[in-house]
């Protein structure tokens, strides 16, 4: 029995230790990448249990992924390894203000070659609430595919699907391609986390409160909309509002503050919070997670994000 399952493409990362150009680095530190598997060890060091489903190369960072799951908790009964394709990894610059620079490494990797037939039924079933991300989907057309039919699949099983756009412009073939496939996932979902710029590409509205009507319209139960620093605006059938961001000290990479954020919503909802409180939390981990070097150094378990939240 798991409370959360999620798939995706778990990366071996490097980031640059000094800031400058990407290619002028010359030392890194390695970490786990991949935004299912930054939510994943969120809700996990929630004391949520969680099973991430991927396909890994038969390699070294391969066995660091698991080795990495493993540490945080996260079942890993349904990654498959193989020796035909590789493991895929990103390097990233460290920048002194804005978003650092990503580079990937992941074209054919062994995840990229998901497909339908890698679908566990049973395992799907046996989690309550699903989290898929507009990531995934981009990494190949049988991606594409595994993606759409385990959304269908956990909604025709009265499961709880999560979805975050987490919009990659470069893994996608055009931008139409990219808006058409990311609405469609989002319309059959039931929470959707877009960032406010993300909202405005995907739905052509600039306000908050129109972005959020247009995915209710298609049938969304619950619209969060990430605002950055100000912190988010959220609407659903029982009532809407925004919800003010913590204050950052330093902010030392923005990568994975989304996904921080996707961990407060989704463990606040299964842990019964009102709809504001989860939002709240939610902006606390995007916050907190905007203060640590990797994508997922800084998730907090309870204690860190209750003393947090107390601030
Ligand atoms: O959301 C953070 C992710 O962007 C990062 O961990 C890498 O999954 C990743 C991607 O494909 O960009």
């Amino acid at each position: 029995k798991l409370d959360v399952v999620t798939f995706g493409e778990p990366m071996a990362m490097f980031y640059a230790n000094e800031p400058g150009e990407l290619h002028k680095a010359l030392s890194f530190s390695k970490g786990m990448a991949g935004a299912e598997c930054n939510v994943s060890v969120g809700l996990s060091r929630l004391g949520h249990s969680v099973g991430l489903v991927t396909k890994l190369g038969e390699d070294n960072f391969g066995h660091f992924i698991t080795d990495t799951l493993n540490k945080e908790n996260i079942d890993t009964s349904n990654v498959k390894f193989t020796n035909e394709y590789r493991t895929g990894m990103l390097v990233k610059s460290k920048v002194l203000t804005g978003d650092p620079v990503v580079e990937y490494f992941r074209k054919n990797s062994a995840a990229s070659t998901i497909s339908l037939s890698d679908f566990d039924g049973d395992y799907f079933a046996s989690a309550k609430h699903m989290h898929v991300t507009g990531i995934f989907p981009a990494v190949s057309k049988s991606c594409h595919e595994f993606a759409l039919h385990a959304v269908d699949f956990m909604r025709s099983q009265g499961k709880t699907v999560s979805f975050d756009p987490n919009l990659r412009p470069s893994l996608w073939p055009d931008t139409d391609t990219m808006v058409k496939a990311i609405n469609g996932l989002a319309a059959r979902a039931n929470w959707v986390f877009p960032g406010i710029s993300e909202g405005k590409l995907l739905t052509g509205h600039d306000k908050p409160e129109a972005i959020a009507d247009f995915y209710l319209a298609r049938g969304v139960s619950l619209v969060v909309i990430k605002l950055g620093p100000e912190g988010a605006y959220f609407k659903s059938s029982d009532g809407e509002g925004y919800v003010p961001g913590f204050k950052v000290k330093e902010v030392v990479d923005t990568v994975g503050a989304g996904d921080g954020f996707a961990v407060g919503v989704i463990s606040g909802l299964l842990e019964q919070l009102p709809l504001q409180e989860a939002v709240r939390r939610g902006n606390a981990i995007g916050a907190i997670n905007v203060m640590s070097p990797g994508d997922m150094d800084g998730l907090p378990d309870q204690e860190k994000l209750q003393k947090f939240m107390k601030q």
